[in-house]
């Protein structure tokens, strides 16, 4: 098949996601053709079977806001019309459903038609997306699409209570690449970080107020506070990142604090991790928390939206209260001193991201739901 995948090329889960995907089904035999304003993230080297389409941003001195879902679609009707694409898979509904929508209008119009699969991944649900200023929107492209997947259970509730869905959203969990992300020995790594064998934490996040990143800080506290010499490992970057630096030096941790910036690769980062800390206000999937689990990282994370799906609570991590750092540090205080029960977390987190959430058993259903909706084709 030739698939049109369009997404996010920056730091955020939606874009790893659909980058991963299409690199899957390369491997896979198909031809992909990215369309985007940038190279995305994760799309390093050369594959024969990927294509890039770069969308561009056109100013003038008219735009304020220059209009990148228009100069979107039209970048999907050219890569239809000469790359002779058979579909499109959009990721994240704002704004690329509805750009996929306007270029089938478009290339209707010349007979031919061009079937939409949108994933839903979160804030273009749970948050953006209902806002007043997107909402009629994002349900009109929702119910315009062939095919509409949410990548967990949670996503799908919220998706179906909060806009009149027509389309029946099939759920297709988010997937790693249990190779890449696998338990590794970094041993030197490990002692050129943490000299006096700190325990390492670590999170990775686009530091949005969502994700709390705050809160890992007042664990780590917690933590040396009961005399467990510990360093916490903050991957990324975001709007939060100088309210967080503050809060280190105001509760003096911050020589305990190592901020590593929008990193990749992160399986070399969660090779020497002892504990991952996902503290979100909402997470339909967690992706970040699922990298570190293949990586045998025990998880300690909230039980908001879809985590509890992902985490079994007490057998690969543990699931806490949205703001209880008390008892996040509780629990991360326990892993980190009691190796029984950080060699079983480890053990039963590896094992579920393989069972689970391998790559190779979750882009089959992919692929079989391209299959479905291309069968339902109407003749162009
Ligand atoms: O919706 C977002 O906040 C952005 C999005 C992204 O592009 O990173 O994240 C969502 O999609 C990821 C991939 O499916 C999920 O793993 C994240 O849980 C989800 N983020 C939220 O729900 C906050």
């Amino acid at each position: 098949m030739r698939i049109g995948i369009s997404c996010y090329p920056t730091y955020g889960g939606s874009g790893v996601v659909a980058t991963e995907l299409g690199k899957a089904l390369a491997r896979r035999g198909h031809e992909v053709h990215f369309i985007s304003y940038a190279l995305p993230m994760r799309l390093e080297g050369f594959h024969e079977r990927i294509f890039y389409h770069e969308v561009p941003i056109v100013q003038y001195p008219l735009f304020e806001y220059p209009p990148y879902d228009l100069n979107l679609a039209s970048k999907i009707v050219d890569a239809v019309r000469f790359a002779h694409l058979d579909l499109l898979h959009v990721h994240y509904a704002i704004p690329h459903a509805t750009s996929a929508y306007l270029a089938r209008q478009i290339l209707a119009e010349e007979g031919l038609y061009i079937p939409i699969i949108t994933t839903l991944h979160g804030t273009d649900i749970t948050l953006v997306g209902q806002d007043p200023s997107f909402e009629p929107v994002v349900r009109f492209s929702i119910n315009q699409s062939d095919a509409v997947t949410a990548v967990s259970e949670y996503l799908r509730r919220q998706t179906e209570e909060h806009f009149r869905v027509r389309v029946p959203i099939v759920v297709i969990p988010n997937f790693v690449d249990t190779e890449r992300f696998r338990p590794l020995n970094k041993t030197h790594f490990k002692q050129a970080l943490c000299p006096n064998g700190e325990k390492v934490l670590v999170h990775v996040s686009n530091f949005r107020p969502l994700k709390r990143v705050s809160d890992t800080v007042h664990v780590l506290y917690r933590l040396l506070d009961r005399g467990l010499p510990a360093t916490l490992l903050l991957v990324g970057d975001g709007p939060e990142r100088t309210q967080v630096e503050q809060l280190c030096r105001e509760l003096r941790v911050d020589g305990h604090v190592r901020f590593l910036g929008k990193q990749e690769p992160i399986e070399e980062i969660l090779a020497i991790a002892d504990l991952f800390l996902m503290p979100s206000a909402s997470e339909t999937f967690g992706l970040a928390a699922l990298e570190a689990m293949a990586c045998g990282v025990p998880v300690v994370s909230t039980n908001a939206g879809g985590l509890p799906e992902l985490i079994r609570d007490g057998e690969s991590g543990f699931l806490c209260e949205v703001g209880d750092v008390e008892t996040m540090a509780e629990r991360a205080y326990r892993i980190l001193t009691d190796p029984e029960l950080a060699e079983t977390l480890k053990h039963n987190a590896r094992r579920r991201a393989v069972s689970h959430y391998a790559i190779e058993h979750v882009v089959p259903r992919y692929e079989a739901l391209y299959e479905a909706v291309r069968a339902r084709q109407p003749a162009s």
